[in-house]
């Protein structure tokens, strides 16, 4: 059976819920495209959240992994083209740990890029009318650390076919705490990853689209 790894983050810093994981429990155990979909927590932790990731890859397999966590502020759904090497973090993880200029990999490459198709993601939430763009950072903090340790690990899981990383925005009940600040609707987000899962189980090949900015 075809199997696709979904991961959301549990919350943290101020926030008492985190939409990332919201939307993504939602798909837990369903069925996509003839595609088992797995959803699984991190926990909001430098070092330990790649343990449970890779813990999950071991155990299910999966062809596609998709890792989503928040970016609150954020206008869209951000599909990430990048993960860097680095460990900078502005707050302690949830288990008190603040790394500050720490790679993530000893003798990893500087970066990784995304193996996901994110341009056609874009262009397919677009389409189906939820605003998304391309981001060309996914920060110094768990995320990046998630996103760059998925890429990094991946050189021992070769069926694993493309993986990458997607922030959220805040979902409308966070939002109000924020006056002015932008949101989703979790139910928005959740077709956001159906979307993309499906996109990505149907493409081969990136469309040649911009997603640049030059500022
Ligand atoms: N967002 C944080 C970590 C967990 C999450 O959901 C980040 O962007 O690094």
């Amino acid at each position: 059976m075809r199997k696709i790894l979904l991961t959301g983050f549990a919350p943290f810093g101020a926030e008492t819920t985190n939409p990332s994981w919201d939307a993504v429990v939602m798909l837990d155990d369903s069925m996509l495209e003839g595609t088992h979909i797995i959803s699984v927590q991190l926990p909001c932790e430098f070092d330990v959240s790649l343990a449970v990731l890779e813990k999950a890859i071991e155990q299910h397999r999966p062809e596609i992994v998709l890792c989503l966590g928040q970016a609150g502020g954020r206008a869209d759904m951000t599909v990430e083209r990048v993960a860097i090497n680095i460990n900078d973090a502005r707050i302690p993880d949830n288990g008190g740990r603040q790394p500050i200029d720490t790679p993530v990999a000893e003798q990893g490459p500087v970066g990784y890029f995304s193996t996901l198709p994110i341009k056609a993601l874009v262009q397919a939430l677009r389409d189906k009318g939820i605003p998304a763009s391309v981001s060309h950072t996914a920060g110094t903090y768990v995320c990046n650390h998630v996103f760059y340790g998925l890429m990094h690990m991946l050189s021992r899981y070769p069926q694993v076919r493309a993986a990458g990383f997607v922030h959220v925005p805040y979902s409308p009940d966070q939002a109000a705490a924020y006056p002015g600040t932008a949101s989703m609707a979790i139910s928005t987000m959740t077709e956001a990853i159906r979307v993309m899962i499906t996109i990505t189980l149907r493409t081969t090949q990136d469309l040649r689209i911009s997603g640049g900015i030059t500022h």
